[in-house]
């Protein structure tokens, strides 16, 4: 089988070797017939977001990113709370260190994220009227937008804006942004980002898409109404962010995820896994057991996922379990230690580096 344009088009500079790899495996895979032939063609990049402090003090944290990763997205300097601590002065020091060591390193860049109603400075939590909080919203997306135009090729537009447990009365969280702008901020941002920046890809990035519970597939609902009503409205919008912080204890929905894929496809949407992780707090403590069960979440994670709708990438929030967000948010009743992530500690891979390897290879 053929690659095709688009799938030209996702091969980064770095993976050149990469595809040239995955060709000639798919010479072999040809003899095992039609799909494993197309899925040694089907390399997809592979990414982690970057912790500043963690990049600036730790050599062996960017030696990680250099060695793993196509794509790398600054994981809290492009958030409000990053750049405008400082309300007239945008402070761009962390995001410009990250943009040149990817751009260095022939690395993607994902930009996260244009707006959110969480990490946002004081004084953005405390504007009172629509006309300030619009103002706000557009001057902050021209300027960061334009900064990093033509070297962030995809934006998180917007950051969790379903509701953790939507109704049909409330589907949007209750933010800063829908309190003074209603449904519309969403609009605002995705608007004013393609007017910056036409090339980008604009995405809407949220999360619990694969949850079970009633909430997930409420909240697939809303994203799908979202995308509708930017449709309509001749709103440019490209693709879904599937965070993926996958708890290792609950059960996943894979039909319920597999039927929206194909809903976002026929939309004409792409999708991306953006933040993935495992949740291991009620994992057992012992850590090979651990780090085997959170690989075999991964895997039937992204099989189920690539089944459906091959991702533009696959990004993991952080690359080892030194730094994450994980313990701090989700912490164990034992002293063990949280393994969330593909590398551990000591930045040795762990089996959920090899099933990410399998799809970063194509050979998935
Ligand atoms: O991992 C991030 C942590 O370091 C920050 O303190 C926090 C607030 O900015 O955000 C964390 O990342 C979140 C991401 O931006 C959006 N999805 C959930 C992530 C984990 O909380």
């Amino acid at each position: 089988m053929q690659q095709t344009e688009a799938d030209r088009n996702d091969a980064m500079p770095t993976r050149r070797g990469l595809l040239r790899g995955a060709a000639a495996c798919a010479l072999t895979a040809a003899a095992a017939g039609p799909d494993a032939a197309q899925a040694a063609l089907r390399p997809i990049p592979f990414g982690s977001a970057a912790e500043i402090d963690a990049f600036r003090s730790d050599a062996r944290y960017r030696e990680a990113l250099k060695r793993y990763c196509d794509v790398i997205v600054p994981m809290n300097d492009l958030k409000w709370q990053g750049l405008r601590h400082d309300r007239p002065r945008f402070d761009f020091s962390g995001a410009d260190e990250i943009v040149a060591f990817a751009q260095a390193n022939r690395k993607a860049l994902r930009g996260h994220t244009l707006l959110w109603g969480d990490a946002l400075p004081p004084w953005a939590k405390e504007m009172t009227t629509r006309a300030e909080a619009e103002r706000e919203l557009v001057n902050h997306i021209e300027i960061v937008v334009d900064r990093y135009k033509g070297r962030i090729a995809t934006w998180d537009v917007v950051n969790e804006v379903i509701r953790y447990e939507p109704s049909p009365d409330t589907p949007l969280r209750d933010t800063i942004w829908q309190r003074l702008l209603g449904p519309e901020h969403i609009e605002i941002a995705f608007r004013t980002a393609a007017r910056v920046d036409p090339k980008a890809r604009l995405v809407l990035n949220d999360f619990l898409f694969e949850e079970a519970a009633p909430a997930g597939a409420a909240r697939r609902k809303v994203a799908l109404d979202i995308f509708r009503r930017l449709r309509d409205k001749g709103i440019p919008v490209h693709g879904l962010g599937i965070q993926a912080h996958l708890y290792g204890e609950k059960d996943l929905d894979l039909d319920g995820l597999q039927r929206f894929l194909r809903d976002l496809d026929a939309l004409g949407l792409d999708v991306e896994i953006t933040e993935l992780d495992v949740i291991d707090w009620k994992l057992p403590a012992d850590p090979v057991l651990r780090d085997k069960l959170a690989a075999a979440r991964v895997s039937s994670f992204l099989e189920a996922v690539v089944a459906a709708k091959r991702p533009k990438a696959i990004v993991t929030w952080g690359l080892t379990d030194r730094y994450s967000w994980v313990p701090d948010t989700f912490p164990r009743q034992d002293s063990a230690r949280a393994r969330p992530l593909p590398l551990d500690t000591d930045y040795r891979p762990k089996p959920m580096m090899a099933v990410l390897e399998r799809f970063r290879r194509g050979t998935a």
